[in-house]
């Protein structure tokens, strides 16, 4: 049994990540300061339906499981709080239970804001994201760096940090020869949003921390997520976690079903070319759970491409198409003008072995899955807000 730290343990990927590893008799603890459902209240981006909070999950989590998830609820960009979780005086103050050690053996870090639209709203927005994800970044590195170096931090990066290179992308490293001489690099990065640039930057400070202090990190760069239920989601239905479907917070594939169960026009940006790599949220807790049975080493920064498959936005729309008119839904598509400046017909050819070689067995995007999606969101079907699905922010 080993002690896991979740930070972002309220988001889309926090609380099913929670339950996954609770389940597997693991200590578990989230942490949370409920940034992104301020966020969705503040920009009054709706919901499929409401979630309790974390303290009203936990308890249900235990009264159907009997496990427990400990709720720890505070900011991580404040520095002292976030070395509190790690030095035993969180514990001693009385926030943990007995049980807890107060050294975690896995931190796992999904505390960020994670939407390129939010931060490039405006200028505000902007620096929320780069203070918000690179302080508690810093602070994690930090304490892990001052009171246990054993601790294996799993970060949550995105394959929007290659952006799309007119070259294969490797996972996360490049072998470069210069003028009859070699080395090994980080693989050339340049985001198209800021969000994402703050995950280059993340990069680079737990790159330097593996240099400089030997700490132990794998980063994953992810694709767009997709899906609702996980195996302990369905449990009940108050144990799902956050759907979004709003230009800010949704992505894609979750905004086209939500669209098309709605009658609205899919919204496929440009030409439609862009291609990116997809990920059932099951395999978002999968390749975690993975990477954390099998860690990386003192002085590696490990690095992961966590997609399963590609697809252009067209195919995402088409297959949407069929499966929505399948369920009896007339689902029609829109070109509308692209508020984001990314290519959308580009070469895209990323390497994504590792994961599986270490024992990840995917999850497709068939068409009965995303039927199963659909079948969830029509239940629904009354709390969908059209206005919030497009508002056109532009970069
Ligand atoms: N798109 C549309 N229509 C829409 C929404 C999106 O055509 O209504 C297009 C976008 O222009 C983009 C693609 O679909 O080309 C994916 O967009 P997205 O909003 O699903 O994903 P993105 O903004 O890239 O961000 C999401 C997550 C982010 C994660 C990233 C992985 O929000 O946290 O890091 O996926 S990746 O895209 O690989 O960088």
């Amino acid at each position: 049994m080993s002690d896991i730290l979740i930070f972002g343990g309220d988001g889309y990927l926090g609380w099913p990540t929670a339950m996954y590893f609770s389940q597997r008799g693991h200590n578990v603890t989230v942490v949370d300061n409920y940034f992104r459902r301020n966020a969705c209240l503040e920009l009054d981006t709706g919901m499929l339906y409401p979630v309790p909070n974390l303290k009203e999950r936990s308890k249900l989590w235990h009264n159907i499981t009997g496990l427990e998830i400990r709720v720890v609820i505070g900011d991580l960009t404040d520095a002292e709080f976030t070395r509190g979780l790690f030095d035993g005086r969180t514990l001693s103050e009385g926030i943990f239970e007995i049980g807890f050690s107060g050294i975690p053996d896995t931190v796992i870090h999904y505390a960020e804001q994670p939407s390129a639209p939010y931060s490039l709203l405006n200028y505000k927005y902007a620096n929320k994201t780069i203070t918000n994800n690179l302080l508690i970044t810093n602070n994690l590195m930090f304490a892990v760096k001052d009171l246990n170096r054993q601790t294996h931090i799993i970060h949550i990066g995105t394959m929007g940090e290659y952006g799309t290179p007119n070259i294969d992308i490797e996972e996360g490293w490049l072998e470069i020869k210069h003028k009859g001489r070699k080395d090994k690099f980080l693989f050339p990065r340049q985001a198209s949003s800021l969000y994402h640039t703050t995950k280059i930057m993340d990069t680079d400070l737990m790159w330097f921390g593996v240099r400089t202090w030997g700490l132990k990190i794998t980063d994953l760069m992810q694709g767009p997520v997709y899906g609702v239920e996980t195996d302990e989601s369905i449990l009940d239905d108050s144990l799902k976690t956050i759907f979004n479907y709003d230009e800010i917070f949704g992505t894609v594939v979750n905004r086209f079903i939500t669209q098309a169960v709605v009658g609205y026009p899919l919204t496929i940006y440009g030409k439609g070319g862009q291609t990116r790599g997809y990920l059932n949220i099951k395999d978002t807790l999968q390749c975690v759970y993975k990477a954390f049975q099998s860690p990386a080493k003192n002085g590696e920064l490990r690095i992961f491409n966590q997609i399963m498959e590609t697809f252009t936005v067209l195919e995402l729309a088409d297959l949407a198409c069929k499966v929505g008119d399948s369920l009896g839904l007339n689902v029609k598509l829109q070109n509308i003008d692209n508020p984001r400046k990314e290519s959308e017909n580009h070469y895209y050819n990323p390497s994504y072995h590792g994961l599986i070689d270490i024992g990840v067995v995917p999850h497709f995007l068939t068409e009965d899955v995303m039927a199963d999606i659909f079948r969830i969101v029509m239940k629904f079907k009354k709390n969908i807000r059209r206005d919030v699905i497009f508002k056109g922010i532009k970069w």
